[in-house]
C-alpha cells in the first residue's frame, strides 16, 4: 500500500465510496432495470462457467493418452435441436423483459409533468412549465411522474441520470422524451453521455430531488414571473404571429384554439397529430404542414426564433383554448401599452435567436 500513489489511492476511495458503475436506485424504474442488468449478467455468467467447465472437463477426459484414437460423429439433430432453441428461449424472454421496459420508459403516463430540457454546447437548460429557468440543475419533486422533452440546439447531446437509469439523446430539430419518477430526495448527477465537442465532460449538472413540499417552495421562490404559455403569448404578439392567427373568422391562417392533440387534414389529403414536434415544424417549414383548405402563405420562422422561444410558442399554442379571441385582444392592448411605457427603448423581442 506504501508504493501506490497518493493521487490513485485517492481516487480508488472516492470510486469505492461513490461506486460509480452502480449508483443509488432513486426511481421507480431502477430496481427494474437493475433487475434486468443483474439477470443478464447472472445469464452471460452461467453461460461462460458452463462453457468453461466442458471445456476443461472434456480435454481432461478425452485427452491423446485415453484416446488415442479420434472417434468422428457426424451430427445429431436432438443435440443441435437442444442447443439452438433452449438459447432461443432464453434470448427470447430477455427480448420481451427488455421490450416491456423500454416501453415503460418511453411511455409516460399522460398526467406526467412536463419539463423541457434543451441541450447545447456545453449546457443543460431546463424550462419548467411555471417558467422557472435553469442551468445544468433540474428540481423535481417526488412521487410525481416526469416527462422531459429534450431537444438540442447544435449537436447530439445525450441526457443521462444514472441514479434514474435513464438516458436520452437529445437531437438538433426533433423533441424526444424521457420518464421517470424519482423516490428519494437527494442530489444526483446528470451527465452528457454523448461525445459533443470540445468541453462535452463539463457539460454535467445535479438533478436536486425534493420532497413535494420542498418543491413548491423552490417553484414559488424561482419563478420569472411568466409562464412559458405566458412567454409564448408575449413572443406570439412581438413575432407578428397574431396578424394572421387572431381567431377570428376572417383571419388568415387557421384558428389555433384547441388544435393540440387533434387530428388534422392536410392538403396533400394525408392527416398528422398536432402534437408538440407538429406545432414546432408548422413554425419552421410551413410548407411541409399546409391544413387543408388553407394557402401555404405563412412565412418560415426558421433561424429568427431560438429552440427556447419555439418551446414557448409551443406551450401557448397548448394552452389556447376557446378564450383564445379574448386572450389575443388583450394581448394586443398589453402590448400597445407596453409599448407606450417603454417609448425610446428597444425591447429585444422574447426568446428571439440570438446571432
Ligand atoms: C402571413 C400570415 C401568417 C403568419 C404571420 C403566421 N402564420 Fe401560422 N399559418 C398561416 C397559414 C395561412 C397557415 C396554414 C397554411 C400553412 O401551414 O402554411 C398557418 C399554419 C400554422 C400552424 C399549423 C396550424 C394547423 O392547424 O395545422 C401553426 C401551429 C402556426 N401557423 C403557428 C404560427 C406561429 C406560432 C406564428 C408566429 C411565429 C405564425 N403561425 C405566423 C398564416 C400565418
Ligand atoms: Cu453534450
Amino acid at each position: 500500500m506504501s508504493h501506490i500513489s497518493p493521487v490513485l489511492w485517492e481516487f480508488l476511495v472516492h470510486w469505492l465510496k461513490n461506486f460509480a458503475i452502480f449508483p443509488p436506485e432513486a426511481s421507480t424504474i431502477a430496481p427494474y432495470a437493475d433487475a434486468l442488468y443483474f439477470a443478464l449478467v447472472g445469464m452471460t455468467v452461467t453461460g461462460l462457467a458452463l462453457v468453461m467447465t466442458m471445456v476443461l472437463v472434456f480435454s481432461i477426459r478425452y485427452r491423446k493418452e485415453r484416446h488415442p484414437e479420434a472417434v468422428q460423429i457426424e451430427g445429431s439433430t436432438l443435440l443441435e435441436a437442444t442447443w439452438t432453441l433452449i438459447p432461443l428461449g432464453i434470448f427470447l424472454v430477455f427480448f420481451v423483459w427488455g421490450a416491456l421496459l423500454y416501453f415503460r420508459v418511453f411511455n409516460p403516463p399522460p398526467n406526467s409533468m412536463n419539463i423541457y430540457v434543451v441541450g447545447k454546447q456545453w449546457m443543460w437548460k431546463v424550462e419548467h412549465q411555471g417558467g422557472q429557468h435553469e442551468i445544468n440543475a433540474l428540481h423535481i419533486p417526488t412521487g410525481v411522474p416526469i416527462q422531459v422533452t429534450l431537444i438540442s440546439q447544435d449537436v447530439f447531446h445525450s441526457f443521462s441520470i444514472p441514479a434514474f437509469r435513464v438516458k436520452r439523446e437529445a437531437i438538433p430539430g426533433r423533441y424526444t422524451t424521457v420518464y421517470f419518477e424519482a423516490t428519494t430526495p437527494g442530489k444526483y448527477h446528470l451527465f452528457c453521455t454523448q461525445y459533443c465537442g470540445t468541453n462535452h465532460s463539463a457539460m454535467i449538472g445535479w438533478v436536486y430531488v425534493m420532497t413535494p413540499a420542498d418543491y413548491s417552495a423552490w417553484e414559488a421562490g424561482n419563478t420569472s414571473g411568466a409562464s412559458l404559455a405566458q412567454n409564448g403569448e408575449r413572443l406570439f404578439a412581438s413575432v407578428g404571429c397574431n396578424a394572421c392567427h387572431n381567431g377570428s373568422a376572417t383571419a388568415r391562417g387557421p384558428n389555433l384554439a384547441n388544435v393540440y392533440n387533434t387530428r388534422i387534414r392536410l392538403t396533400d389529403g394525408s392527416t398528422a397529430i398536432a402534437n408538440e414536434a407538429y406545432l414546432r415544424g408548422a413554425i419552421l417549414a410551413p410548407s411541409m404542414h399546409v391544413p387543408a383548405g388553407y394557402a401555404q402563405i405563412m412565412p418560415t420562422y426558421q433561424g429568427q426564433i431560438s429552440e427556447d422561444g419555439l418551446i414557448d410558442l409551443v406551450e401557448y399554442i397548448k394552452s389556447l383554448d376557446s378564450n383564445y379571441r379574448i386572450q389575443q385582444m388583450l394581448n394586443k392592448s398589453q402590448i400597445s401599452s407596453a409599448q407606450a411605457s417603454t417609448e425610446g427603448k428597444t425591447v429585444p423581442a422574447q426568446g428571439a435567436a440570438k446571432p
